[in-house]
């Protein structure tokens, strides 16, 4: 038994048994390690759909939905199961106190909670406080109870006071005990790879419906954060894109302008200064006239905010790309529709540099670019890193994620050196995982799953992270 993990002997092979030979980068911080301010947070993140399991005992979602419908998710894979950890929660949370996490990001199963099962995030609660672990607890993560897509899903406006309740079920049952609240999960996603690219669930293709959600998505914020107790630190995590220019030409420039609408600026309009962006609106008129943004409704997603959460994984690259348009081949016989609605003249590179499993390029300088963005564009708003981390083969020995969280953690700590309020890293994420549409052929976790018997066993990059998590020094 490793005594700072608890990794049990007679892992599989592979299994690192001491620390990992240092990177060159690790070498030069042995010479002058960079301390991050006490205080710190170190935690780790998952998701309800991705590692709970126990269908059985709730509804369906709009995930279970796709996860049935031929052709949408990776080998048929579903979240039926996942990594079963409605039934090895204790050992979870064991095994994070061993990692010595001081915070665990997790989200909230809304047909779950619709199916009395609120019981179970209850004890959850409980637990994670008994072993001295903070919960950061998000409302939703991308699992619409079916019922409420049937009734139209997001591009509805009534999705979003279904959410308001939900949340105030939730809040009345851990208000008491839990501080940190994440409304969304990258509502990007929600609404844009679920309602205009299709890739995610429901799997609809309205560039107007997305928008929409969108919308929607927003004003469910405003909603909830508005309903949770007096008590509570409110944030949302956003997945915001670090969108750059191919080149300096005037047409790129204006494609990163769009881009940066689409992607950052629907949200943080609204959510940080109480209006949506007259150029987002007139580079969409032609799909809608937003006239589903009501009087009062911009104000109420403007709630004060206790943190703004920054999901991060990977730059983009935009140009101009005039002979766009239309849907494309996804090179496997599937019509490709875009994510982007109104801005199919906008074309995607792939940035220089290694890539990840997921095909992502490694791009420090996005986080930091971002979290100096934010830094300034609301002063003294706190924030915090509520994903970050990437996937690679199922090997137990990592060092590629080692360098990647390295150099990552590397770029907060220049933000936070340079003024950036940053307080917390959840590193994405503590377990293997479902992971959407790629069902479980990727792997983010930093805690290897056996799926056949669901044992798990901590990497390399755990004992890594344990060992900054203790020292907060990297
Ligand atoms: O697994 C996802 C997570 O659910 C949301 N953010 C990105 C992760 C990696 O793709």
């Amino acid at each position: 038994m490793d005594t700072a993990t608890g990794a049990p002997t007679g892992t599989p092979p592979g299994t690192p048994t001491e620390t990992p030979a240092a990177s060159p980068a690790q070498e030069e911080r042995q010479k002058e390690p960079l301390r991050f301010p006490a205080g710190f947070v170190w935690g780790a993140a998952t998701a309800a759909f991705q590692i709970e399991g126990a269908a059985e005992l709730r509804g369906p979602s709009i995930w279970d939905t796709f996860c049935r419908t031929p052709g949408k998710v990776h080998g048929g894979d579903t979240g039926d199961v996942a990594v079963d950890h409605h039934r090895l929660w204790r050992d979870d949370v064991a095994l994070m106190d061993r990692l010595g996490l001081g915070a665990y990001r997790f989200s909230v199963s809304w047909p779950r909670v619709l199916a009395g099962g609120i019981g179970f995030y209850d004890a959850l609660v409980d637990e994670l406080l008994a072993h001295g672990i903070q919960p950061c607890l998000t409302l939703y993560h991308w699992d619409l109870p079916q019922e409420l897509e049937d009734a139209g899903g997001w591009p509805e406006r009534e999705t979003a006071h279904a959410f308001a309740a939900y949340a105030e079920t939730v809040a009345g049952a851990l208000g008491d005990r839990v501080q940190l609240w994440t409304t969304l999960n990258e509502p990007w996603c929600s609404a844009f790879l679920g309602y205009a690219s299709g890739v995610h669930a429901p799997g609809r293709t309205s560039p107007a419906d997305s928008l929409r959600a969108a919308h929607h998505l927003n004003l469910a914020h405003g909603l909830a954060a508005a309903a949770l107790p007096s008590s509570a630190r409110v944030g949302i995590a956003l997945n915001p894109s670090a969108v750059r220019p191919l080149t300096g030409s005037a047409e790129d420039l204006d494609a990163q302008r769009r881009i940066d609408a689409l992607a950052n600026r629907i949200f943080t309009g609204p959510l940080l200064h109480g209006a949506y962006p007259e150029d987002l609106k007139a580079d969409t008129a032609r799909l809608t006239d937003w006239s589903f943004v009501r009087p009062g409704d911009e104000a109420l997603i403007h709630q004060p905010l206790g943190f703004l959460g920054v999901n991060y994984y990977t730059p983009a690259v935009v140009s101009a790309a005039p002979d766009g348009g239309g849907p494309r081949s996804d090179g496997h016989g599937a019509t490709a529709y875009s994510p982007w609605p109104g801005a199919q003249d906008v074309a995607f590179h792939q940035p220089p540099g290694e890539l990840t499993d997921m095909n992502w390029s490694i791009d420090p300088t996005g986080l930091y670019d971002l979290l100096m963005r934010f830094a300034r564009e609301v002063p003294g708003l706190p924030l915090m890193v509520t994903e970050n981390g990437a996937a690679y083969a199922p090997d137990l020995h990592d060092p590629q994620r080692i360098r990647y969280l390295e150099e990552h953690l590397t770029a907060v700590h220049r933000a936070v050196t340079d003024g950036a309020p940053v307080e917390a890293y959840y590193l994405w994420s503590l377990l293997d995982n479902f992971e959407w549409s790629y069902g479980y052929s990727k792997r983010f976790g930093i805690v290897h799953v056996d799926y056949a018997t669901q044992a798990r066993t901590p990497r390399a990059s755990a004992h890594w992270y344990a060992r900054l998590a203790r020292t907060g020094t990297l």
